[in-house]
C-alpha cells in the first residue's frame, strides 16, 4: 500500500533548497545583529519586552528549528480540517516534487517571531489553501480581509515557548495594519530595506532586491 493512501504528512509546503537556506539564514542573523544595536529599536525595547532589560540580542532572543519552508497547507497527518481534500487535489498532486522559485519580499521581527514574507505568484497560488487566511481569524480578525496567501511566510526563528504557526498570524497583523492604511513609522534606510515600526514592538523591513529562492514543492512526515 502506498504511503499517501495510508497516512497524511504533518504539512505540505515549498522547501527551500540547501544553498538557498544558508543564504536566508544569513540575511536574517545579519538583520537581527543590526536591529538590536539601532537607536530606534533600544527606544521601542519596552514594547518588545515585558521584562526591564536594558538590552536584547535578538541572536540569542529566538531559536531556530529545521529546514527552512513555507507552509502552504498543515495536515496533522490527516486530523486538520481539510486535510484530505488539500491532499486530493489535482493540482498538488500534479505539482508534488516540483521546483519553484519563491519570491522573500520582506523580514518581520515580533518580540514571537522573526519571518520572512513570502510574495506568491499566481501559479504558486494554485497551491494555497483557500481557507488559509480565515484559519487565523479567531486570532487576527482583519484576516478576513486580506487577500489570498497573504499568510504565506517562512519562518527563521521563534521565541522561547512560542509555537512556529505564530509567525504566520504576526505577518497578519502587520499586513492587517498596512491595509488600514498605517505605513509604519519609517525608521531607517538600511542595505537591505527600508525598515518600519508598526508598534507594539512590531518591525518590518521592505526588501529592497526581493531575495529569490528555490525550493521544491513536498511534504514533510515528521
Ligand atoms: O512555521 P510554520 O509555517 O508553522 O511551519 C510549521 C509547520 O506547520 C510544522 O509545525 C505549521 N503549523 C503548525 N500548526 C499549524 C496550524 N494549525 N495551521 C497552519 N500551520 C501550522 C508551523
Amino acid at each position: 500500500v502506498p504511503l499517501e493512501e495510508t497516512s497524511l504528512p504533518l504539512f505540505f509546503g515549498w522547501f527551500l533548497l540547501p544553498g538557498i537556506q544558508d543564504k536566508v539564514r544569513c540575511t536574517s542573523m545579519d538583520f537581527l545583529k543590526t536591529l538590536d544595536t539601532l537607536e530606534a529599536f533600544k527606544k521601542h525595547l519596552p514594547d518588545f519586552t515585558v521584562e526591564a532589560e536594558k538590552e536584547v540580542d535578538l541572536e540569542q532572543y529566538f531559536q531556530a528549528n529545521g529546514a527552512l519552508h513555507c507552509t502552504t497547507k498543515f495536515c496533522d497527518y490527516g486530523k486538520a480540517e481539510g486535510a484530505k481534500e488539500y491532499a486530493d487535489k489535482p493540482i498538488v498532486k500534479e505539482l508534488y516534487g516540483s521546483a519553484f522559485e519563491l519570491s522573500l519580499s520582506a523580514l518581520f521581527v515580533t518580540p514571537r517571531t522573526v519571518g520572512a514574507r513570502v510574495s506568491l505568484s499566481e501559479d504558486q497560488l494554485t497551491l494555497w489553501p483557500a481557507d488559509a487566511e480565515k484559519e487565523a481569524v479567531p486570532l487576527v480578525p482583519a484576516a478576513a480581509t486580506l487577500p489570498a496567501g497573504s499568510r504565506a511566510h517562512i519562518t527563521l526563528g521563534c521565541a522561547e515557548g512560542v509555537e512556529p504557526q505564530q509567525t504566520g498570524f504576526d505577518l497578519l497583523e502587520i499586513l492587517a495594519l498596512q491595509q488600514e492604511g498605517q505605513e509604519g513609522e519609517l525608521v531607517e534606510e538600511m542595505e537591505l530595506g527600508s525598515l518600519a515600526y508598526y508598534g507594539k514592538g512590531r518591525w518590518l523591513l521592505s526588501l529592497r532586491e526581493p531575495v529569490s529562492a528555490q525550493a521544491c514543492f513536498s511534504s514533510l512526515y515528521g
